[in-house]
C-alpha cells in the first residue's frame, strides 16, 4: 500500500555533512520526496514530536538536541513507506543498527542518532502536520516508479 511518512535529518547530521548522503539514499531506494526544508525546530513543534517521551529522563536533552542547530524535514511517500523507513535508517541505538543503515554506518550513538523516521502511519500523519502544511506536499510521479518497488 502506497502511504506517507515524516523523517527528519537531524542537527549531527547538518552539522556534519551528511544531509545530501542520506537523501540521497532515500531517493535510490524509489521512495518519492514530496516535501522538504530547512528548518529551526521551534519549542512548539520539538515538545509535539516528542510528546511520548515527555515524562522520559532524557527529554529535555532530546529537545535541546534537535534545537541546537537547523535541521531537514521530509515528507516522504512510496509503498510501505513506514517500515521501508525504518528499516533504512536502522534501530534507535546506532552501536546495534545494521551496516547498511544510516545509523548504522554513520554513527554510534543512542541520542545522536542522525535521523528520525516516523513509526506508524498513524504517527507519520500527526508528524507531518506538525512541520509542513497539506500544500507544502507536492504532487507528482517518479519516471522510474514501476521499475523500483
Ligand atoms: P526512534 O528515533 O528510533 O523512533 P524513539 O522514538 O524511541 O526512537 O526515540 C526518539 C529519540 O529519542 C531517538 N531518536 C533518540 O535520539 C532519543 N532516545 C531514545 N532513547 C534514548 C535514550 N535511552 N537515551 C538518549 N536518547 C534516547
Amino acid at each position: 500500500m502506497i502511504e506517507r511518512t515524516f523523517s527528519m535529518i537531524k542537527p549531527d547530521s547538518v552539522l556534519r555533512g551528511l544531509a545530501g548522503e542520506i537523501i540521497s539514499r532515500i531517493e535510490r531506494k524509489g521512495l518519492k520526496i514530496v516535501g522538504l526544508k530547512m528548518i529551526a525546530v521551534s519549542e512548539e513543534q520539538a515538545s509535539r514530536l516528542y510528546a511520548v517521551h515527555k515524562e522520559k529522563p532524557f527529554y529535555k536533552e532530546l529537545v535541546s538536541f534537535i534545537r541546537s542547530a537547523p535541521v531537514i524535514v521530509i515528507a516522504i511517500e512510496g509503498e510501505s513507506a513506514v517500515s521501508v523507513m525504518r528499516r533504512l535508517i536502522g534501530s534507535t541505538d546506532s552501536k546495534e543498527a545494521a551496516p547498511g543503515t544510516v545509523r548504522g554506518d554513520f554513527s554510534c550513538s543512542k541520542s545522536m542518532n542522525l535521523i528520525h523516521a516516523s513509526d506508524s502511519v498513524e504517527n507519520a500523519q500527526n508528524e507531518l502536520s506538525i512541520f509542513f502544511t497539506e500544500a507544502e506536499l507536492m504532487k507528482y510521479e517518479r519516471l522510474d516508479a514501476k521499475w523500483v518497488c
